[in-house]
């Protein structure tokens, strides 16, 4: 089997999204082998090798265009799985966020933990989904209109997924990737999610906007499930950042959902020149069961579009893992006894 060559020496430019659609063959393959997984919950080192294993399985081409998505600078930002395997019954989508208790079988949790597998180290955090691995992404009533991801009814504003630090800087301890698996629809079918990478973002704006926003004028608010249950309510403001960094051939983005204070007005300006220019660049992609969306938490910015909760047990329904390559640089936050929690 000879290896494809690799996309610059093609000649062609980088994509920006990867689509990744697996054959029948091998999703029947990886089906079968996920339906015997446990739950999630047990020896988590080795449902995560159990699961490397199996997606180690897939076809050489796809499988290095995963891997490649992980390990390389100049990838795009965003993949787009389709055709993945799916559990043979599926169970109302939870209501408050924590796992379902009727989960028969872990198809959706291997796919996530295989794919998370490929990328590095999923983690969790103690303040975000009470520091579970495997995130059930729902709408929550009392969440309905706020900038996370227990949202619906309003747009969730262009982002990556930080984590509060006590040296205030919130893209220290932050996922390098997301993971996120379909495994139910909104009910009308319009929830999008949206990527905009960062090199298409600085491509987009004027000299003036990209020099304000590489200047440390920007302060970011603490994610909303910080805020919430540690805070108090009461913003937890970051040390003054700048919203862009590195270098122009692979710069690295951050913004906070939960609202980011600009030290003045040009700066408050270039924030919003920032969120109309990923409208602009922004790939859209409406999550079907069976698709997961790879997402670099660096190299660009997502946003989720409004959509219709209902809350009787059908509605939309994400898993979600956050994916560190190295866990070394954030040894000194982890929690005692535990490898993975921080
Ligand atoms: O619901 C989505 O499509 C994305 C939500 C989100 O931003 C997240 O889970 O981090
Ligand atoms: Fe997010």
């Amino acid at each position: 089997m000879t290896a494809p060559a690799p996309a610059r020496e093609a000649g062609r430019a980088p994509a920006t999204l990867v689509t990744v659609d697996l054959p029948d063959a091998a999703r029947d393959a990886l089906g079968a082998q996920l339906a015997q997984l446990p739950p999630p919950g047990g020896d988590v080192d080795w449902l995560l090798t159990r699961c490397l294993q199996i997606f180690a399985q897939l076809p050489t081409g796809l499988l290095q265009q995963l891997l490649d998505f992980g390990r390389h600078s100049d990838t795009p930002g965003v993949g787009h799985l389709r055709n993945a395997p799916l559990d043979p019954a599926l169970p109302r989508t939870p209501g408050d966020g924590r796992p379902s208790p009727d989960k028969g079988t872990f198809v959706a949790e291997g796919v996530l933990l295989g794919l998370s597998a490929l990328l590095g180290e999923p983690i969790g955090f103690t303040t975000e989904k009470n520091g579970q691995l495997v995130h059930d992404v729902v709408p929550v009533p009392e969440g309905a209109r706020t900038q996370t991801n227990q949202g619906s009814s309003v747009f969730l504003n262009f982002h990556n997924d930080i984590v509060h630090d006590a040296g205030g800087h919130y893209d220290l301890a932050s996922p390098d990737f997301l993971v996120l698996s379909c495994l139910r629809a909104d009910h009308d079918g319009i929830a999008g999610t949206y990527y905009a990478d960062a090199r298409d973002i600085c491509r987009a704006l004027d000299p003036a906007t990209l020099e304000v926003l590489r200047s440390p004028l920007f302060r970011m608010n603490a994610p909303g499930s910080y805020v919430r249950d540690v805070a108090g309510g009461a913003e937890v403001l970051s040390a003054p950042v700048p919203m862009i960094s590195g270098p122009e051939s692979s710069p690295e983005v951050s913004a906070a959902a939960n609202g980011i204070r600009a030290q003045d007005t040009r700066a408050r300006a270039a924030l919003d020149r920032l969120q109309q220019a990923c409208r602009e660049v922004a790939h859209e992609v409406f999550l079907r069961p069976g698709e997961a969306l790879l997402i670099n938490n660096r190299k660009g910015l997502h946003a989720r579009s409004p959509f219709t909760a209902r809350y009787d047990g059908q509605d939309r329904w994400l898993q979600r893992t956050y994916v560190r390559r190295n866990q070394w640089p954030i040894r000194h936050r982890a929690v005692p006894g535990s490898r993975r929690l921080h």
